[in-house]
């Protein structure tokens, strides 16, 4: 489907550093080499409501990661999911008597304005599920040609006895991998199943619920097998980056690692797993299921755009925290002496401030440290007249936070 447009991107003088970022798998920080394009999987939303500044702060995480690459010189090549059927977006629209083909078509419009007012480059294919049910159908195949499936009822499952990976990117214990998969969306207390951990790939047909042929009878996909599907088929295995919120990394980075080895015998399925930490609002993580939200679309009817994202630029991508509207004004308040400070004639020389933002941000993304620079060379005064300009270009294409300023 249609992705978004993207934001005009500056060229900064010079080059920029190859980028270290904390991989859930290896538990570490690890350099992103991309051998050609740089490839990178991001997980998109369920769209059955608008996008909260959780998600936000996600994409925005991975919008950064994308933009010190092709400041290093890489091409990115970007792709992005919308679950446009599951359970929480059928249940929605059953409740509100809405059509769940069409609930989803809203809210994924929604969330594309959301992002290009937030300055977020687009995936290069955004994908919607019931676009590629038929190639979700195939992978199953695959894996049931290898021995990896059994049959429950119409069902169908994967098998965590076929799985030799089974753990390596969470590291979680059987114990938290319980408790989790059942707090997200898993199964396991069905009743005869051969493991409690085995996911399902193909629920069989449903009254009332939407469904596509597929060999192994009318159904819909599960959950996991929907990313392996689409990022194997846009990006292969062995991409440089598999992202999403924390709240990913079990079961569904771990299932969708697993179902990429059996598939395609190729290990690891992608290089780096890489997690945004959860944003919260009155102590609870901000969810659909919840209702403890602030929307985008919302705060964008009185905040700029820009203040919302220097705001949330604000946390380390990785951190958890919580969400006050003191914030904003804080965001609005540096948003402004920026503003101020790159419509001067002149400032001091931020040749260095260009070499320590893209430093902090090669570091792991570090948008608060890179922050810090930004505001002392504001609060700064010079007589170098290229100065406004140049920092009005490594906050734009750096942090996707447009200034306006002196042309050329
Ligand atoms: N459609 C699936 C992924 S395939 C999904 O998780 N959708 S979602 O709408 O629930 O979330 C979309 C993205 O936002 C995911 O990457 C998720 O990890 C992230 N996310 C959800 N809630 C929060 C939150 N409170 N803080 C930060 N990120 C969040
Ligand atoms: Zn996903």
């Amino acid at each position: 489907m249609r992705s978004w447009s993207a934001p005009n991107v500056p060229r900064l003088p010079g080059s920029g550093l190859p980028l270290r970022l904390y991989d859930t798998a290896a538990r570490g920080l690890r350099e992103t080499a991309p051998a050609g394009p740089a490839r990178m999987y991001v997980c998109g939303i369920t769209p059955y409501d608008a996008t909260h500044l959780g998600h936000a702060n996600t994409y925005l995480a991975f919008d950064l990661v994308n933009r010190v690459w092709r400041d290093g010189g890489h091409e990115v090549h970007y792709t992005q999911n919308a679950t446009d059927v599951d359970d929480p977006l059928l249940e929605r629209a059953k409740a509100t008597g809405t059509d769940w083909r069409a609930l989803a078509g809203r809210e994924i419009e929604l969330f594309r304005s959301d992002m290009e007012a937030l300055r977020i480059l687009p995936p290069r294919e955004y994908v919607g599920v019931t676009e590629v049910v038929g190639q979700i159908a195939e992978l199953i195949g695959r894996l049931t040609e290898r021995g990896a499936t059994y049959r429950l009822d119409g069902d169908v499952y994967f098998s965590v006895a076929a799985a030799p990976k089974f753990g390596a990117v969470s590291g979680y214990s059987e114990d938290t991998m319980l408790d989790l998969f059942a707090e997200r969306g898993g199964d396991p207390q069905r009743e005869g199943k051969r493991h409690p951990l085995d996911w399902v790939l193909w629920r069989a047909e449903r009254p009332g619920e939407p469904s596509w042929p597929a060999p192994f009878g009318p159904g819909r996909p599960g959950w996991h097998i929907e990313c392996t599907a689409i990022a194997l088929r846009n990006l292969g295995s062995g991409f440089d980056v598999a992202g999403g919120g924390s709240d990913l990394i079990f079961p569904h980075h771990e299932m969708g690692a697993c179902e990429g080895h059996v598939a395609t015998g190729e290990w690891p399925f992608a290089k780096a797993y890489v997690h945004a930490g959860m944003v919260a609002l009155d102590g609870a993580k901000m969810s659909k299921s919840k209702g403890n939200l602030v929307f985008v679309s919302r705060l964008r009817e009185t905040a700029d755009p820009m203040a919302v994202r220097l705001a949330l630029l604000a946390r380390h991508y990785r951190s958890d925290w919580e969400w006050t509207p003191e914030q904003l004004q804080e965001a609005e308040a540096r948003l402004a002496r920026w503003r101020a400070a790159v419509e001067r004639p002149s400032g001091p020389g931020a040749s260095a401030l260009l070499a320590g933002v893209r430093e902090r941000l090669a570091e792991d993304l570090d948008a608060p440290g890179a922050l810090a620079l930004i505001d002392a060379w504001a609060a700064g005064e010079g007589d170098d007249t290229e100065a406004p300009g140049l920092v009005r270009d490594v906050a734009d294409a750096l942090l996707g936070v447009a200034l306006p300023g002196r042309a050329g």
